[in-house]
């Protein structure tokens, strides 16, 4: 239903995205979009680089006078630090001198592995795509998805859990509260009074020289029951968001609900009991499985969890081999961030979104706005008599 591409070097002209599939008649404007691109850019800990940036959706196509019209939409997110890199990063003519080649790869990060993959002997001609950088598109698709979905009352957030070793209880039960509160925060942390035991760990990260990854939440709340489809491997709703997670720059591991914790419980302690009522229906006394029974959404809050490593570009580096030489060196620097969990928790509510927005549609179908309102709505009556 919904396919979109990015495209775009960390230090190019500009990231670029396509999004095909959201029907017609959707309001939309880029200030809603920039206001999610500007979360992105924000946490304790980022480097000198959202100094620079200050990241703006400019539509190409597939909007007029503040709609949808259906057909692809298009965007454009121009990096300010082209300005400083249009030697090296030039699209045509010969190599200037100046240009040294990347030659040192760092472990974690994609330069080896890519090098290897694509016959690059520069390795910047891997990192540059590599780079968390290419989430600012991801971003602006995944707004758009958000903008749609809140049309059906679907609601996406998301909060710090945990940076390094350091996880603080979370006091806050309400998943919209937390993300609320996340908002002000300087790491997402739902709490803000943690903010400067945060600040302390990142900044004698960054003074040894180390970087720092950490764990996240993403939820959705709103979501109807049937979503995905317990049918097909490829049509779990779970097996799809865990996807979408996984290919977001660092994430290491991706859980639904309790997930590993699941495993060490008995049946009774982890499967949610089934109530009703006249008023709300069929309902669960808990979430322990994260909103998705059988590959299928239940009703109840979508809550996934994320893992990320810590960032690769180390200040002190780690041993590395120069693959011009093939002696033993440190790994090459670059600027980098100390830890980036507050900007991938919002990478990650756009990759729910795009995942919901999808499997919504699927659900649904539709070309324009009031057909598929009108099929939602006929859809819940339904779910209610059930
Ligand atoms: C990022 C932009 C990048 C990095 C970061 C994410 O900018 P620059 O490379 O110019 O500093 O700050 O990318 C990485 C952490 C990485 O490992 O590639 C952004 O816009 O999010």
């Amino acid at each position: 239903m919904i396919r979109f591409f990015t495209a775009g070097e960390s230090h190019g002209k500009a990231l670029l995205c396509f999004l095909e599939g959201i029907p017609a008649n959707l309001e939309l404007s880029a200030e809603y979009i920039n206001k999610e691109l500007r979360r992105r850019q924000r946490g304790y800990g980022r480097g000198g680089r959202m100094k620079i940036e200050e990241d703006r959706a400019e539509f190409l196509s597939g909007l007029r006078f503040g709609k949808t019209i259906g057909s692809p939409i298009s965007m454009v997110v121009w990096n300010r630090d082209w300005e400083n890199w249009k030697e090296k990063m030039a699209y045509e003519g010969e190599i200037p001198n100046s240009v040294v080649s990347f030659t040192k790869p760092r472990p974690g990060h994609a330069d080896l592995a890519g090098g290897i993959k694509y016959n690059q002997r520069d390795l910047r001609n891997i990192l540059e795509r590599a780079s968390a950088r290419e989430t600012a598109a991801r971003v602006a698709v995944g707004a758009v998805c958000k903008r749609f979905l809140e049309e059906f009352g679907i609601r996406i957030g998301s909060y710090v859990v945990s940076i390094g070793p350091l996880q603080p209880k979370i006091e806050e039960e309400d998943l919209i509260k937390r993300h609320e509160l996340a908002e002000h925060s300087e790491v997402r942390f739902p709490d803000s009074s943690k903010d400067e035991e945060f600040k302390k760990l990142i900044d004698e990260a960054k003074e040894k020289g180390e970087s720092l990854g950490g764990v996240f939440e993403v939820f959705a709340v709103g979501v109807p029951p049937g979503l995905g489809s317990h049918i097909q491997w490829d049509k779990r709703l779970d097996g799809r968001i865990a996807q979408a997670m996984m290919s977001i720059q660092a994430i290491k591991g991706v859980e639904i609900g309790l997930g590993f914790e699941s495993a060490k419980r008995f049946g009774s302690q982890v499967h949610d009991e089934i109530g009703y009522s006249e008023e709300k229906g069929y309902l669960r006394y808990s979430n322990n499985l994260g909103g998705i029974e059988g590959g299928i959404s239940n009703g109840m809050p979508i809550l996934v969890r994320c893992a990320m490593k810590p960032i690769p570009t180390l200040t002190k580096p780690l041993r590395s081999v120069d693959i011009q030489t093939r002696e033993e060196v440190k790994a090459g620097k670059e600027r980098s961030d100390v830890v980036a969990v507050a900007a991938a928790s919002v990478v990650g509510e756009a990759m729910l979104a795009i995942v919901l927005a999808d499997a919504l549609l699927e659900k649904l179908g539709g070309d324009f706005m009031e057909e598929v309102k009108e099929r939602f709505q006929r859809y819940m009556e339904y779910v209610k008599t059930f």
